[in-house]
């Protein structure tokens, strides 16, 4: 089985983290408790809405063993593997050919793979991505697209373009590109929005080469079906929609959801709805957080669960951006 979990202080983590397949810190640091916690990932982003510190920790109900290679650090039992990695891109300053966060993503990819195939969990269910600056521009490119060089060249190099697996992809102000993933040995159903073009079909404008990602994923662990929302937001098409509008972009956002939820329903006969899940909203004003507050809790109703996390999105005309995840038995 797996669990996501959901916690504002690192004393509501569990003691026993032995069976933790690790935790996404949105914090200022990581905490003492896990700070000898190999898959504790830490995402340099603040926390709004009056908190400080937000966990997303992932865990089951088997031992786990760990195991660290190269860059990449990874927990694992039978059935799914949890890793993180962190990259500074200091460390590829030297390429001739490519932008040192192209190259780091496509060393991140690489490495991600050599492990998920030494292993054979060869399905990701979800990628997170977190990177700094991710709309600044260097070497004639903005940084989004320098990721999604690298990591196209990662995934053709092993003609894993049509496994797509739900992800996200966000900006920090400073730090190392940051990945977490989870992958198993069976595959999961990739979703599409009906509302959206497939994102690796993106014309050129967007970049030269696609981001590789489903709008949503789901997959059945034991008795229960487990659905992975990819971030969202307020693109119909490929259109980046009300660039000026929060709130407007907030309901377009959540149109998706509903759109890519009922899409899960259609494919998969269960009934995945609007507050079955638990959302991470990606912020790019924290100003804004009223309104898009108000707009969530009036469109999904009672039962909206969410943390809100100042981020930039991966187009500088995005304000807001939605994820979540569900566990249905
Ligand atoms: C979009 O729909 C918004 O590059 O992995 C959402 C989720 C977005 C994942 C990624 C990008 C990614 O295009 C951006």
């Amino acid at each position: 089985m797996l669990n996501v979990s959901y916690h504002n202080t690192s004393a509501q983590l569990p003691d026993d983290l032995s069976h933790v397949f690790g935790t996404l810190c949105f914090a200022p640091e990581i905490p003492h408790a896990l700070t000898d916690f190999d898959t504790a990932m830490q995402v340099m982003m603040r926390v709004l809405d009056g908190k400080t510190h937000f966990f997303e920790t992932l865990h089951t109900d088997t031992a786990l063993k760990t195991q660290v290679e190269g860059d990449i650090r990874y927990r694992y039992n039978d059935v799914l593997l949890f890793g993180v990695i962190t990259l500074d891109e200091t460390r590829f300053a030297n390429s001739v050919d490519s932008a040192p966060l192209q190259t780091a993503s496509q060393s991140a990819y690489e490495q991600i793979f050599a492990v998920l195939e030494s292993h054979d969990f060869p399905f990701v269910l979800r990628f997170w991505n977190y990177m700094a600056d991710i709309n600044g521009i260097s070497h004639g490119l903005e940084r989004y697209r320098q990721f999604n060089l690298g990591r196209q060249q990662a995934f053709s190099a092993k003609q894993r373009a049509f496994n797509v697996p739900a992800a996200c992809a966000l900006g920090t102000n400073v730090g190392p590109l940051t990945i977490a993933f989870l992958t198993g040995r069976t595959p999961s159903l990739p979703i599409e929005n009906p509302r959206q073009i497939s994102a690796y079909d993106y014309p050129l404008q967007y970049g030269p080469r696609s981001p590789l990602f489903s709008r949503a994923s789901v997959t059945s662990i034991a008795d229960s079906t487990l659905l992975f929302l990819s971030g969202t937001a307020s693109i119909v098409g490929h259109e980046t929609l009300h660039a000026d509008d929060v709130a407007a972009q907030t309901e377009e956002s959540i149109a998706n959801v509903e759109a890519v939820l009922n899409e899960a329903c259609r494919k998969t006969g269960k009934q995945f709805e609007l507050a079955s899940l638990h959302y991470i909203v990606y912020v790019r004003h924290p100003a804004d957080l009223p309104t898009i507050k108000a707009v969530l809790q009036h469109r999904v109703g009672p039962g909206f669960k969410a943390a809100y996390v100042q981020a930039d999105i991966c187009r500088s005309d995005l304000l807001v951006e939605i994820e979540g995840a569900a566990e249905l038995s």
